[in-house]
């Protein structure tokens, strides 16, 4: 099982020494605690030196399995979902912006926070056909390079849109795009899925990429997840992909990657 954990590129500031210091130096101790890959979270791909990048992360005998967008949503409000055509069309233009990098990493771009939260006086439908309308885009936009987007379901503490895989797989079914799938995360699941082994199971082939936190969102071992059924059923699936770690930086964020990797391993 390949394992990663999540990294943020710190707005991927590459021209400012201190945080490629930073971004360096997090690779090496990544690389050195025994992970195969990092995922990069980044606001915006602009702001990647690329050749620099792949330096690094490839310097250090790690891939990039997936690519975080959310940033996006986070610090600039761009969402698939919003009432504001130019926002809408801004959240679309970003996602775009990422195939290029994401055909050289050959990594999965996540469609996380970047859908957005329906604004008050829109109705779910609607967003659900802009979240469609979105995806259908970027996915016809990818078409030919191997890229592919995964849509995380998530928490309806985080989004009114798509909790559940359930969901996920009907939105998917909408899309009708092959390199449309989704990426499932255990601490979402354990709030939102009746059985996660069964949602994993009906997910199967779609599952493009795989984040995991224990229910406390700390690493896993650390709350009452059981990681053993979890991982067994991924497997089963046939999932060759990444295991991504996750989670809250807790005590510390190298204690928690490492006590996350150790734990994983011996499971
Ligand atoms: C992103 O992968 C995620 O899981 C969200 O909960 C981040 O807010
Ligand atoms: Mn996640």
């Amino acid at each position: 099982m390949k394992l990663s954990v999540v990294l943020s590129t710190h707005a991927a500031s590459f021209d400012a020494v201190a945080l490629k210091g930073d971004f360096e130096a997090n690779v090496a101790k990544i690389a050195g605690w025994g992970y195969d890959g990092v995922e990069l979270a980044i606001r915006d791909p602009r702001l990647v030196e690329v050749g620099e990048l792949e330096r690094v992360v490839g310097g250090h005998g790690l891939v990039v399995p997936a690519i975080g967008t959310g940033q996006a949503w986070g610090e600039e409000k761009l969402s698939f979902t919003s009432d504001i055509p130019a926002v809408r069309e801004a959240a679309i233009e970003r996602i775009w912006s990422h195939i290029p990098l994401a055909t050289r990493l050959n990594a999965v771009i996540i469609i996380g926070l970047i859908r957005g939260i329906t604004p008050p006086g829109q109705t779910h439908e609607r967003s659900m056909e802009y979240l469609v309308e979105a995806i259908k885009q970027c996915a016809a936009a990818a078409a030919g390079t191997g890229v592919r987007f995964a849509l995380e379901p998530m928490n309806r503490y985080e989004t009114d849109l798509v909790h559940t895989v359930a969901e996920g797989l009907h939105l998917a079914d909408r899309i009708g795009a092959d390199n449309f799938g989704l990426l499932l995360d255990t601490f979402h699941m354990n709030i939102e899925e009746p059985a996660i082994a069964d949602s994993i199971r009906a997910c199967g082939e779609r599952i493009f990429h795989f984040h995991v936190a224990d229910s406390n969102r700390w690493y896993p071992g650390a709350g009452h997840l059981d990681f053993k059924a979890i991982l067994d059923t991924l497997a089963a699936t046939g999932y060759r992909g990444f295991v991504s770690g996750e989670f809250r930086p807790l005590p510390d964020a190298d204690t928690a990657a490492q006590r996350s990797i150790t734990y994983l391993r011996r499971l």
